[in-house]
C-alpha cells in the first residue's frame, strides 16, 4: 500500500474554541462562569465522540411505517441514534431548561449549550428550537393554565417527562405568506376547537405538541384573521387518529430530521389567545427559532474551519503542509474574520434576547433586539453556505467524497437560508423594524460598542457604511418597491455594521488580556468591505424577460 492521508481529527468543540471561551469569560460573572463549565464540557465531549461516531458508521435516516402487518394504520417514525439520545442530552445537560433561568445571562448560558450541540443532535436542534419558541410564546400569552400545563415538559431537565413541540405554519400555499393558511378551526358540538387541513413541513412530527396557525370557521381573508392554537399529538403511547402522516421528505440535506407531511383531520385545539391576530401571537416563537437559526449557522461554520484547519497542518502539498502555503493560510484565515464577525453577532442577539426578556436594558435595546434578530439570521445563514463551500475546497476531491463526513456539512448549511424565513422574507422583516426605533437604535449601539475603542480605522469605516445605509433609507423611502428591491443589500450592509462594531469590542477587549487575534480578525473583516447597498434598477421588466 501506498501514501495514505490521515483523516481530519475534529479538536474538542468547546476546549479549543477561543472565540466562545473568551465571549464566556468577558461576558459572564466567574461564578455563572464556573457553574457553566462542566455541561459545556460534557456536550464538547458528546460532539467529538458523536463526529468519530458518524465516521465509523453507516448514515442512517429516519424511516416511516404507515400500517402495521394487520392493516392498522399506526405511522411509527424510526429515528437515528443521536436523535433517540437527544431528549437524554437534552435535559440532562438542561439545554432548554437554562433559556429561561431567571438570570439576564439566560439565553447566553443556553446558546453555549446550542451551539456545541447542534451538529452532534443531528438538527435534533431543529424541534428543539421550536420547543423553545413554542414556550416563549405560550409564556407571552399569559393564558395561564397553558403555561402551567406545559412548561413543566417542555423545560423538564427529566427526560421522561419532556416533551417536544413543534410549529406547523407552511403549507402548499405558502412558506412565507402565511396569510394564505387554508387550515380551518371549528367548534364541535361540545365546544371544542378541532383543526381540519394539510401541513406541509413539519419538523417535529415526533413531538408531544404544537403550535398551530388556522383560520377560525368563518373567520375573514388574511393574515389577521389567522389564530394560533396549542394542539397535543400523543393519546398515551399513541399518536392521536385526527394527526396522519402523509410521508416524509426527501430533502437536499438534515436528512437526518424526519421532516413531515401531515394532515389534520379534527385534531382538538386550545386557542393560544384572542380568536385572531395569530401571527402577531406566535412573532415570539419567530423571533427565539430565527437565533436558533444564526446559533447554528456559526456552528456549522466553526466545525467546517476547524476540520479544514487540522487538515491543513497534516497535509503536505509542494514540499510543506498546507497551513504554510500562502494562499491556502490566506483563505483560512479570511474564513476565520467572516466567521469571528458572525460570532459577535449572533452571540449578541442571544444574550440581548435574555437581557430584554428579563428586563436588564437600555432604552434602545428592545428595538435594537428586533433588528438585529432577522439581520443575524439572514446574513449567517448565507455564510454559513460560504464558509462550508470554502472548507470542502480546502480539501480538494477529497471534500467532494461523501463518506469523508464533509460534503454534509455544506449540504446541511444551505437549510439555513430557508428555514424560519427565506433571506429576502428577512430582509423584508427587517424593513418592519427599520420603519421603528431600528435605525437610531443601531446607531446607539454600535456607539457604544465603540466608546473608547482606539481602532480609528474600524470605527471611521462603520460610521461611514452607516451613514450611506442612512442615506439610502432617505433617499427611497417613499418609494415602497425602490425600498423592497433594495432591502437585501441594506440588511446585509447593517449586519455586517453590526458585527464589526461588536467585533471591535471583543477585539479590544481581547487585545487587554494579551490576544490579538480578534484585532487581525477585524482588520480583515473590514478589509472585505461593510458596504453592500446597491441601487436597484428602476425597471427590471427588461433584464428578466425571457
Ligand atoms: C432545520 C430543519 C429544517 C427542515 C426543512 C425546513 C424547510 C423550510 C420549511 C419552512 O417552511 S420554514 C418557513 C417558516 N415560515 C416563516 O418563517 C414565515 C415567513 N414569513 C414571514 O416571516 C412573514 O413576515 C410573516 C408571516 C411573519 C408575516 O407576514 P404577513 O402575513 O405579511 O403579516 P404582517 O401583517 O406583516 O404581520 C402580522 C403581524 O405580525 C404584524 O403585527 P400587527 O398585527 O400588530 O400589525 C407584524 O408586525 C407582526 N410581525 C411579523 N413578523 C414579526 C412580527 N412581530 C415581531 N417580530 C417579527 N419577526
Amino acid at each position: 500500500m501506498g501514501f495514505l492521508q490521515a483523516a481530519p481529527q475534529l479538536p474538542h468543540p468547546y476546549r479549543s474554541d477561543r472565540s466562545l471561551l473568551a465571549l464566556l469569560d468577558r461576558a459572564l460573572p466567574p461564578g455563572r462562569r464556573v457553574a457553566l463549565d462542566n455541561d459545556l464540557d460534557a456536550l464538547g465531549d458528546y460532539a467529538q465522540m458523536a463526529w468519530q461516531r458518524a465516521c465509523n458508521t453507516t448514515r442512517r435516516k429516519p424511516a416511516l411505517t404507515q400500517w402495521d402487518a394487520w392493516g392498522r394504520r399506526i405511522d411509527r417514525i424510526e429515528l437515528t441514534t443521536a436523535w433517540q439520545e437527544g431528549p437524554h442530552l437534552t435535559t440532562r445537560h438542561a439545554v432548554l431548561a437554562a433559556g429561561h433561568a431567571d438570570s439576564e445571562h439566560a439565553r447566553l448560558e443556553e446558546f453555549a449549550r446550542v451551539y456545541l450541540y447542534h451538529l452532534a443532535s443531528e438538527f435534533y436542534t431543529c424541534p428543539l428550537a421550536m420547543t423553545d419558541g413554542a414556550a416563549t410564546a405560550i409564556k407571552a400569552s399569559g393564558n395561564r393554565e397553558l403555561i402551567d400545563r406545559v412548561l413543566p415538559h417542555f423545560l423538564s431537565r427529566d427526560a421522561g417527562t419532556f416533551w417536544l413541540s413543534g410549529q406547523w405554519m407552511t403549507e402548499n400555499t405558502g412558506g412565507s405568506d402565511v396569510g394564505n393558511t387554508e387550515t380551518v378551526a371549528r367548534q364541535d358540538a361540545a365546544g371544542q376547537w378541532r383543526l381540519y387541513g394539510r401541513k406541509w413541513f413539519s419538523s417535529a412530527v415526533v413531538g408531544e405538541a404544537a403550535l398551530a396557525l388556522a383560520r377560525p370557521e368563518g373567520a375573514g381573508a388574511g393574515t389577521a384573521a389567522l389564530a394560533l392554537f396549542y394542539v397535543e399529538t400523543m393519546d398515551g403511547e399513541r399518536r392521536k387518529s385526527e394527526l396522519i402522516i402523509d410521508r416524509l421528505k426527501d430533502k437536499l440535506g438534515t436528512r437526518e430530521l424526519p421532516t413531515a407531511e401531515i394532515h389534520l383531520e379534527g385534531l382538538p385545539a386550545w386557542p393560544l389567545g384572542e380568536l385572531a391576530h395569530g401571527v402577531r401571537q406566535v412573532a415570539p416563537m419567530l423571533n427565539v427559532t430565527r437565533t436558533w437559526n444564526a446559533i447554528c449557522a456559526i456552528a456549522s461554520m466553526a466545525r467546517a474551519i476547524s476540520l479544514a484547519r487540522d487538515y491543513a497542518t497534516q497535509r503536505q502539498a509542494f514540499g510543506r503542509p498546507l497551513i504554510e502555503q500562502p494562499l491556502h493560510a490566506q483563505t483560512l484565515a479570511d474564513m476565520q474574520a467572516e466567521f469571528e464577525g458572525a460570532f459577535a453577532l449572533a452571540f449578541e442577539v442571544a444574550h440581548l434576547l435574555g437581557r430584554v426578556e428579563h428586563g436588564v436594558v437600555a432604552p434602545h435595546e428592545a428595538s435594537l433586539l428586533r433588528l438585529l434578530t432577522p439581520l443575524a439570521k439572514l446574513w449567517t445563514g448565507k455564510l454559513a453556505v460560504r464558509i462550508c463551500s470554502e472548507a470542502i475546497e480546502c480539501f480538494g476531491g477529497a471534500g467532494y467524497i461523501e463518506d469523508t463526513g464533509l460534503p454534509q456539512l455544506l449540504r446541511d448549511a444551505q437549510v439555513y437560508a430557508i428555514w424560519e424565513g427565506t433571506t429576502n422574507v428577512l430582509s423584508l422583516d427587517s424593513l418592519r423594524a427599520l420603519a421603528g426605533d431600528g435605525p437610531g437604535a443601531l446607531r446607539t449601539a454600535c456607539a457604544s460598542w465603540l466608546d473608547g475603542n482606539d481602532n480609528m480605522h474600524a470605527a471611521s469605516a462603520i460610521k461611514q457604511s452607516l451613514d450611506a445605509a442612512s442615506r439610502w433609507i432617505d433617499q427611497h423611502a417613499s418609494t415602497r418597491e425602490t425600498l423592497e428591491a433594495g432591502a437585501r443589500g441594506l440588511a446585509f450592509t447593517l449586519a455586517r455594521c453590526a458585527a464589526a462594531a461588536l467585533l471591535a469590542r471583543h477585539a479590544s477587549w481581547s487585545s487587554s488580556h494579551g490576544d490579538p487575534r480578534p484585532a487581525a480578525a477585524l482588520r480583515r473583516f473590514i478589509g472585505f468591505g461593510l458596504d453592500h447597498l446597491v441601487t436597484p434598477d428602476a425597471d427590471n421588466t427588461a433584464l428578466l424577460s425571457g
